[in-house]
């Protein structure tokens, strides 16, 4: 499994590097500004608006996220398959699901405070399922998710540390007619929720990022929000989101680090519903999409300071997740960056 590969490469790493003592200069001895030019200088690839650039500088990241959902949850509680066919609502059940993510983003800095970046969403999705029957079937659907653009306003500098405060604004592009042949309804039907690509609908989203350093290590934390504001054109909003993450990371080569993370998230149902949505399954469903999951990931960065630029990865499981299902529990997830500042 490529996460506990990716844990054991870390764990070696840090052993490896624990004796050799050439990074681990004390931390805070003066007043030393924080600094963003080694591989720990932007958090683990997972996280959104971790930092702000100098002013006139430009940076453009493409990011690759792959994530594998299955087994179905009430609750804390898994339920199999036959139990969901059981329930006298349902007469299909979705088995799994993939997500995978292709976001582009660009960053400018007008001044040394304020960050302003854009970023957009390309969406592939596909389900599989099973029928009370005992046939199955896959859905699929893929094209523009939702964009966001968000200015990041660095406002506390410290010993080694500093702090910034992003407000986003979500802008409702992403495709949420999203159609394909299903086979129990015998024709091409629009898909139900989790197989749209997005919320399409306005929205805001607030953040907090702290950034600490020290040594060959590097910490953080950021607090974030989701908050739609309309409905979409089919007729309802996702629920709001919240997310709260903490990451340690250490140095282990001058162009290498490793990082832990934890990130707590709880999300909430749909509300409205678009008529459209139709079928005895838990997807069309708007009161069984919430949920909260807490994730652990781990992950490193690769830095090239001559040329400015990044490549990292992260890769996460969930440790728990509470879900109002039956629904779809996430399996493990990974996200792969690149990213080039001038
Ligand atoms: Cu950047």
């Amino acid at each position: 499994m490529k996460f506990s590969l990716l844990f054991s490469y870390l764990t070696a790493a840090a052993l490896a590097h624990a004796g050799g003592g050439n990074f681990l200069s004390p931390p805070g001895s003066g007043a030393s500004p924080w600094n963003g030019a080694r591989p720990d200088g932007h958090a683990p690839i997972g996280v959104m608006g971790d930092h702000t650039h100098d002013a006139g500088e430009f940076m453009v990241s493409y990011r690759y996220m792959f994530m594998a959902m299955q087994r179905n949850f009430s609750g804390d509680n898994e339920v199999s398959d036959p139990a969901v066919l059981a329930d006298p609502r349902f007469a299909i059940v979705p088995t799994d699901m993939d997500m995978e993510m292709y976001m582009f983003g660009l960053m400018y800095a007008p001044t040394s405070r304020l960050t302003l970046t854009a970023m957009v969403n390309l969406v592939e999705l596909s389900m599989n399922h099973r029928t009370a029957m005992g046939g199955t079937f896959r859905t699929d659907a893929s094209g523009l998710g939702d964009s966001s653009l968000t200015a990041l306003y660095r406002f506390w500098d410290g010993d080694g540390q500093r702090a910034h405060a992003g407000l986003g604004i979500l802008l409702p592009t992403a495709e949420t007619d999203e159609s394909d042949f299903l086979p129990p309804a015998g024709g091409v039907r629009r898909l139900p929720y989790p197989m749209q690509l997005g919320a399409g609908s306005w929205g805001l989203a607030p953040s907090l990022t702290y950034l600490g350093q020290g040594g060959p290590w590097s910490w953080g934390g950021q607090l974030g929000g989701k908050f739609y504001l309309d409905d979409n054109d089919e007729g309802y909003r996702l629920g709001n989101r919240g997310e709260a993450s903490v990451w340690g990371a250490r140095q282990i080569h001058e162009m290498v680090s490793a990082s832990l993370r934890v990130t707590a998230s709880t999300w909430g149902n749909i509300d409205g519903r678009d008529p459209r949505i139709a079928g005895m399954v838990p997807t069309a469903d708007p009161a069984l999409r919430g949920g909260s999951r807490l994730d652990l990931s781990a992950g490193f960065n690769l830095y090239e300071s001559g040329n400015g630029v990044r490549l990292a990865a992260e890769a996460g499981l969930p440790l728990w997740q509470h879900l109002d299902g039956p629904q779809l529990g996430v399996d493990w997830w990974s996200m792969l960056g690149f990213q080039w500042a001038w």
